[in-house]
């Protein structure tokens, strides 16, 4: 049965609705970031570029880096504009945009979150790089979704929902193994917190008071044997979870600019971000 109208728009050029991309406008391996103007940050390190497409928030370079084809695309902030990137650059590979068909054999990609965060210990300073093992969704994206949580993972979410005595459960979900150890060799490896928004639900005052005004130090002291919440941001959670449930390999690289326990901002956060951008790039021509 061809997918209705509707449900996959696509606009006059037959391109996929938000992102404005056709299959031939990406490659396999994307980087993906929340800030548009990290996109030209990353792609001037590029030999050439072959796509620049922007349509909102959704900026796309593709080109090549000492040979390999890669993609560059930013998501603005938030897993409700991960949905939309997961489910369209999803129907890019495995939807047939024409007859409107889904492909027989699935195609996998290879998807690299860059982001900034924040450290939620003091063992993890500002300026480092930190790869994400499991990620934790506080939002409410796999409320809607057929996300089922067992063993390690269901245990890790059932306790922060205790701890934090949330309504809901929240999602655990582990990144690519592979993606990981090949990109995050010698990045420190952590545990990350994704969160509904950059104020409260991440302990932040300005106007507003708390409704836990202890947030940010529950954060810090959560743990189940040896698992710790490491740092957070507002994307990695919503990745992971669409990664597993569509079949691509998704692993998430963070820069670490603030450490909300030692109260510190990172005075280098720009040199922080383009360190950790040559760095993912060299190791992405390095694997297959
Ligand atoms: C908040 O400032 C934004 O920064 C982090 C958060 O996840 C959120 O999107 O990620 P990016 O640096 O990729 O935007
Ligand atoms: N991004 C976030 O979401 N939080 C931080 O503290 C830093 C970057």
């Amino acid at each position: 049965m061809p997918i209705a109208e509707s449900e996959l728009i696509l606009n006059a050029d037959g391109s996929v609705y938000h992102l404005n991309l056709l299959p031939e406008h990406i490659s396999d391996t994307i980087i993906t970031v929340g800030d548009p103007e990290r996109v030209p940050r990353i792609s001037k390190y590029f030999d050439s570029i072959e796509v620049e497409i922007a349509k909102r928030e959704f900026v796309t370079h593709t080109g090549y880096y000492k040979g390999k084809r890669l993609t560059v695309l930013s998501t603005g902030m938030g897993t409700d504009n991960v949905e939309i990137v997961m489910n369209e650059l999803d129907a890019l590979v495995n939807i047939d945009l024409v007859s409107r068909e889904i492909n027989e054999d699935p195609i996998s990609l290879k998807i690299i979150r860059i982001g900034t965060s924040g450290s939620l210990q003091e063992s993890i300073p500002v300026g480092s790089h930190l790869v994400t093992e499991y990620a934790i969704g506080l939002d409410t994206l796999m409320q809607f979704y057929p996300f089922v949580q067992t063993g390690y993972e269901n245990t890790i979410s059932s306790a922060l929902q205790e701890s934090l005595q949330l309504g809901f459960q929240p999602y655990c979900v582990k990144g690519s193994d592979i993606l990981r150890e090949q990109l995050g060799k010698d990045l420190l490896t952590g545990n990350t917190l994704t969160c509904p928004g950059f104020y409260a639900p991440q302990g932040r005052v300005l106007r507003l008071e708390l409704k836990d005004a202890d947030l940010v130090n529950n954060f810090n002291r959560f743990n189940v044997d040896d698992f710790w919440l490491t740092n957070f941001e507002m994307e990695t959670a919503g990745y992971y979870a669409l990664g597993v449930l569509l079949g691509h390999e998704v692993t998430s690289l963070n820069a670490i600019v603030v450490n909300r326990i030692t109260q510190q901002f990172d005075p280098n956060a720009e040199q922080t971000i383009e360190s950790l951008i040559t760095k993912t790039l060299d190791r992405l021509v390095a694997i297959s």
